[in-house]
């Protein structure tokens, strides 16, 4: 018997899935005398109200629902996006620290003035050679490790992109180069290092700068920026650096320092601001440039200090840390509140399969390959629908966070967020908070001073059924409706103040969406002067304007690697017809094209959202002749970079500008930003600009590089924390006569109920709960248990990083750490 005859006269349930207050003293203990019902005893036309039938039909069977789900399986290939091995890792730096001309020092006995490995990570392989791999019968392509070397032991101190291989190595042909050819800038692989000198910066500058004004920050807010254990100040500025006229410039400011644990520090800006000339490697060359104060600029310390202690001196308050900067319990409890709340199980257990090893996930017809780098953590590739792949690569490029300000400080910076690295700050999620604790999580590596730190359990995979369903539909005689489950990757980054959660998320129709949500601290401004950069928030406390923009390589293959982008236009017409009898009509119509070249490949979503935007193959027509494609469009809003020509940011974030961009794709271009864009923003390793150069985008291998973004205005709701209920931002990818009709037909997580005169006259379930296997093949009734485990997650296992060192290797010693990338 089939599913679809497994015709239910009178089936009433209540979903499994949320589980309300009533239920709340069964979640964390399987109960047989839970109060819901599979299957009610009536026959066709039977009308049985369904108060009548939760009551009357307690169920009572035995069968776990989880007990025939695989969750593990194994990749078809291996995952060449994969990480290096433990061993591999090692033997690349004890190869490294064998080369005299690499002249390398252990990082943990390294100075300012020595060269260290900055990373060692697996190079990506081009995808010419992935797709041989994956497609084909080529064998995999050889592995090489991507280096970075912070060469310091020299007056202009740069970081090297070196490539090394190939793997395994051994000590007759493996070989190092420089790795050039992903970069725009032809120079061997080199960006010079701003940040050579970052512990003298602090001990021979900012410190004594601190201590030059320490009666004045004392008389201001007690507290000095000296170096000092009783230190209550710190003082940090720009980043980017000022580069300008061959002058590296810095703004620093004073931030009171929370008197607690809490991260309050970035809410705690005083307003006394320090510019220096810092360029060169030697201290003793550096210089003060001024102060500014209550938006008044003084050339010299003693200016400054002169002016302080003169009378009628206007002195502004501090902002302090109070209850209102820390983000625990306060304020009324709500009513009802500590009671249970909803909670999602998954009474079958996994639903999807997952090679851990390969980092290869299966979930209803949908594959792809997780990657993970220190730049830009989490990553998605060879993306499939049903053995079709839509998308080779899906991946964060950059993430920026530009600010404004009547003050220097605000005014200078434009954090581009891959210098820091994604994957260091994607810590160990919180299960039943970041993600369900019956997720699936995995954990992820990065390689920092000769060691290799895990962290645990830092991606998670799960389904989750939305709150609405993805298909309804009434009529007199029937109602159909469809469950909106969806599968989701998730990882977060914690980078400085800020917590990115990065979900990319998979549903019954084809249709993929990527969106960030941000919470955390802002970074805010001392509040004088900036009325117009900002609401005030607090006190003496700005929440200061900035723009996020997040960037994203979306390298579709839309049945082939040769697409083009289509643009369906909707315009409004005036238009007469044969039928109008010679009178006009306002109307509209639709206009299509096509983006022919790399010239039209920079464009910002329509007004009105009139635009479409669809990447198809134009060898792949449906059977009605249209193409068949994949839409792009935003989802839970979009933005790109307010500010045109950032002098901040110079050439460093072009990618910024707009919404969509297209190119050719090319293995010389796999890449839309570098990490150290920030060091060099004239001139850096890659220039976005540079890969417009006019090539035609129609019916070739082409990339969507796709902005999502924010633009942040924080309000007092900002405080402590930001909310990811507001800031967030998605963007969506859904079929487009792609298929012959809607994809989420098949799932069998549909009901249809039939009704007349009052009556239900029957109550269609497909075969849904466990039909593929618990209860037994074509079996109407099925019964089973559903297993709530695990609902209380165990919090008292978060612990942190697992470290293991590198050089000398000491594989079976790992320890927990996280103080030295925080
Ligand atoms: C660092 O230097 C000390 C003292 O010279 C030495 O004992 C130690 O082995 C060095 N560390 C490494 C990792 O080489
Ligand atoms: C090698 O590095 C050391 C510092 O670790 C430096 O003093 C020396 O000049 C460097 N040698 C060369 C040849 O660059
Ligand atoms: C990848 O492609 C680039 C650019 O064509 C080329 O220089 C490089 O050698 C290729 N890498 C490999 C491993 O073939
Ligand atoms: C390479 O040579 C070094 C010593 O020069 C040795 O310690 C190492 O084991 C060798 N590695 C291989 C793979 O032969
Ligand atoms: C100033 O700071 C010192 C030490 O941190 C503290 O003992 C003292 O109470 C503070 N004074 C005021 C007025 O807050
Ligand atoms: C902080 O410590 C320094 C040196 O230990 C001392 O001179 C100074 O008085 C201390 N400052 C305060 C505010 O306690
Ligand atoms: C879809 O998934 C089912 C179940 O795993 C599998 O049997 C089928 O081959 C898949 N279809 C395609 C086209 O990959
Ligand atoms: C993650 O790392 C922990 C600690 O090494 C290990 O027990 C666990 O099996 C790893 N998880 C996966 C999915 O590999
Ligand atoms: C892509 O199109 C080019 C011509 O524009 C053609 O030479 C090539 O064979 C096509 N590639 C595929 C995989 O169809
Ligand atoms: C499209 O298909 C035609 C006929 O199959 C083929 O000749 C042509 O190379 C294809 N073009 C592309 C760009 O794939
Ligand atoms: C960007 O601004 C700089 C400095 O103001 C100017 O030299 C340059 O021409 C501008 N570039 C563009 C594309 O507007
Ligand atoms: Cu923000």
């Amino acid at each position: 018997m089939g599913i679809s005859d497994c015709l239910r006269p009178r089936a009433i349930v209540l979903s499994l899935l949320l589980l309300s207050l009533l239920a709340h003293d069964v979640l964390a203990r399987p109960s047989p005398k839970a109060p819901w019902v599979r299957k009610g005893p009536g026959r066709k036309k039977m009308a049985n109200n369904i108060k009548r039938a939760i009551e009357g039909h307690r169920r009572t069977t035995e069968a776990s629902c989880a007990d025939t789900l695989t969750t593990s399986i194994t990749a078809p290939k291996k995952n060449v996006w994969g990480e290096l091995t433990d061993v591999e890792t090692a033997s690349v730096v004890q190869w490294l620290f064998g080369r005299q001309d690499l002249n390398l020092t252990v990082s943990e006995n390294a100075t300012e003035w020595d060269n260290t490995i900055q990373l060692v990570e697996a190079m990506w392989p081009n995808k010419t050679d992935a797709l041989a791999y994956l497609d084909g019968d080529a064998t995999e392509p050889a592995r090489y490790a991507h280096v970075v070397l912070n060469n310091r032991a020299t007056e202009a101190p740069y970081y090297a992109d070196i490539l090394v291989g190939p793997l395994p190595i051994d000590n007759v042909t493996t070989t190092w180069e420089p790795l050039e050819f992903p970069y725009t800038k032809k120079n061997g692989g080199r960006v010079r290092n701003l940040d050579a000198d970052s512990d003298t910066l602090y001990t021979e500058w900012l410190y004594k700068l601190g201590e030059s004004v320490a009666d004045i920050t004392l008389d201001l807010w007690n507290g000095t920026a000296m170096g000092l254990d009783n230190d209550t100040l710190d003082i940090w500025g720009i980043d980017p650096l000022w580069q300008d006229d061959g002058k590296i410039i810095r703004w620093d400011t004073f931030w009171n320092r929370p008197t607690d644990d809490f991260d309050a520090e970035t809410l705690l800006p005083l307003g006394l601001y320090v510019m220096s000339d810092v360029t060169g490697r030697d201290p003793s060359k550096w210089k003060l440039e001024g102060w500014l104060y209550n938006n008044i600029f003084y050339e010299t310390t003693e200016a400054f200090r002169e002016a302080y202690w003169s009378e009628g001196f206007e002195k502004q308050g501090a902002n302090v840390e109070g209850d209102w900067a820390r983000t625990d319990q306060q304020g009324p409890v709500h009513p009802m509140d500590a009671a249970y709340p909803p909670t999602v199980i998954a009474p079958a257990g996994s639903r999807f399969a997952v090679d851990p090893q390969q980092k290869y996930v299966e979930w209803m017809n949908y594959t792809f390959y997780i990657g993970f780098t220190r730049d830009a953590g989490l990553a998605l590739y060879d993306i499939r629908y049903k053995g079709e792949r839509v998308l080779y690569e899906l991946s964060l490029q950059e993430a920026l966070a530009h600010y404004a300000g009547n003050d220097p400080m605000n005014s200078g910076v434009a954090y581009l967020d891959t210098f820091y690295g994604f994957g260091p700050y994607s810590f160990e999620l919180v299960k039943g908070y970041d993600c369900p604790a019956y997720a699936t999580y995995l954990n992820t590596s990065f390689y920092i001073a000769e060691t290799t730190h895990t962290h645990i359990d830092s991606v998670c995979l799960f389904e989750y059924v939305a709150d609405y369903p993805i298909q309804r539909h009434s009529t007199s005689s029937y109602i159909s409706v469809t469950k909106n489950i969806y599968f989701v990757v998730r990882a977060v980054a914690t980078v400085g103040n800020y917590d990115y959660t990065f979900s990319y998320s998979f549903f019954l129709d084809g249709s993929i969406a990527v969106e960030v949500r941000a919470s955390g601290y802002i970074q805010s401004a001392y509040f004088a002067h900036n009325q117009d950069y900002g609401f005030q928030i607090h006190d003496f406390l700005s929440g200061s304007m900035h723009d996020h923009v997040l960037n994203f390589k979306a390298d579709f293959d839309i049945l082939g690697t040769n697409n083009s982008v289509q643009l369906m236009k909707m315009v409004s017409t005036s238009k007469t017809y044969p039928w109008s009898k010679g009178k006009v009509r306002n109307t509209m119509s639709l206009t299509r094209s096509f983006v022919e070249s790399e010239d039209e490949g920079r464009f910002n979503w329509g007004p009105n959202s009139d635009t479409q935007v669809i990447v198809v193959n134009e060898n792949a027509t449906n059977k009605h002749g249209e193409y068949r494609g994949y839409r792009v469009l935003p989802y839970t809003g979009a933005a790109h970079l307010t500010v045109l020509n950032s002098t901040n940011l110079a050439k460093a974030a072009r990618w910024a500008g707009h919404d969509v961009q297209i190119t050719r794709r090319k293995d010389t271009e796999p890449k839309g930003a570098h990490p150290y864009n920030s060091q060099d923003v004239h001139d850096p390793p890659i220039d976005f600009d540079a890969f417009f150069d006019g090539e035609s985008v129609r019916d070739t291998d082409l990339v969507l590089w796709l902005n999502l973004g924010m633009h942040h205005v924080p309000h007092s709701g900002d405080l402590p924390n930001t909310v990811m209920t507001t800031a967030h931002s998605g963007i969506q990818f859904m079929p487009s006569n792609y298929f012959d009709m809607d994809e989420s037909r098949r799932t069998v997580n549909q009901v249809r109920i039939g009704y007349e005169d009052g009556k239900t006259t029957e109550v269609e379930m497909f075969g849904q709960f466990g039909a593929a296997g618990v209860g037994g093949e074509g079996t109407c009734e099925k019964k089973c248990t559903p297993d709530f485990v695990p609902v209380d997650p165990d919090l008292e296992g978060y612990v942190g990083d697992i470290v293991v060192r590198k050089f000398p290797f000491d594989p079976n010693n790992p320890y927990f750490e996280v103080e030295s990338i925080v």
